[in-house]
């Protein structure tokens, strides 16, 4: 099947892509980490740039908010060509430990079945767990430019305001330490498609520490997103 949502065509995308939620944040990477940076879609928001990070030639595409949004983008940008994917994104921590800034490498995400991967996937649990290796390049280059980097697994949400105290003492038990929403996703189609796929993933609220529970804007958190952004560029063009 063609793309019905990002139409253009193979040849305006990588096949290196950076995949990220909110288009100011796609915009800002284009700007201060691709040489000859092109505007190649803009249909439904789903911002598509490509240019070249230190010669490679890389895209960033915008996914949107939650899987179903972020499912229709990473099937189009296979069709398109697209092989391997990293996330760079935003979570809420769900352990107190995580300062807002710090970075998260998911190794895996849980999700509530049904939705997006269940559609996909009625009768089993699909496996939502990225690949290994690039996730080692991710981590190293993260820890090397970022500094503040935890691996660990992350719940992926359908409900961004069903987030409540029990919530978090349910999924933190269960040793999930982030929540954010298009993660499990990314990993499952990427598993069912057959494409390479990690995310790094900054912290931009602290669902388990009062006071830290809003998201911070893009502004606050850019210092920390620009490091991150930079060991994600750094492994997928390694
Ligand atoms: O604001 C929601 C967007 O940011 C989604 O794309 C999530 O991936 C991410 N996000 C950042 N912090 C949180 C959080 O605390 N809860 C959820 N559900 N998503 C978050």
């Amino acid at each position: 099947m063609k793309p019905q949502h990002i139409r253009i065509s193979p040849e305006e995308v990588a096949e290196r892509v950076v995949v990220v939620g909110d288009p100011a944040r796609a915009k800002f990477l284009a700007e201060n980490f691709l040489e000859e940076p092109r505007l190649v879609n803009e249909k439904r928001g789903f911002h598509v740039y490509t240019g070249y990070y230190k010669g490679t030639r890389v895209s960033v595409a915008v996914h949107g908010i939650g899987g179903p949004s972020a499912a229709i983008v990473f099937e189009e940008l296979y069709m398109l060509g697209a092989r391997t994917m990293i996330r760079l994104g935003t979570a809420g921590g769900l352990v107190p430990q995580l300062e807002i800034g710090d970075a998260v490498v998911a190794t895996g995400a849980a999700y509530i079945h049904g939705g997006t991967i269940g559609s996909y996937v009625p009768d089993a649990c699909m496996v939502a767990a990225p690949n290994p290796l690039l996730t080692t390049i991710l981590y190293e280059k993260a820890k090397e430019i970022h500094g503040r980097v935890y691996l660990g697994p992350v719940f992926s949400s359908d409900a961004f305001y069903a987030e409540d105290a029990h919530f978090v003492e349910k999924w933190s038990k269960r040793g999930i330490i982030a929540v954010e929403m298009e993660v499990a996703t990314l990993y499952a189609l990427a598993a069912m498609r057959g494409f390479n796929t990690a995310a790094l993933l900054v912290i931009s609220d602290n669902l388990a520490v009062p006071g830290k529970e809003e998201l911070k804007h893009h502004e606050e958190l850019e210092p920390f997103v620009e490091k991150a952004a930079r060991a994600v560029f750094e492994a997928i063009t390694s």
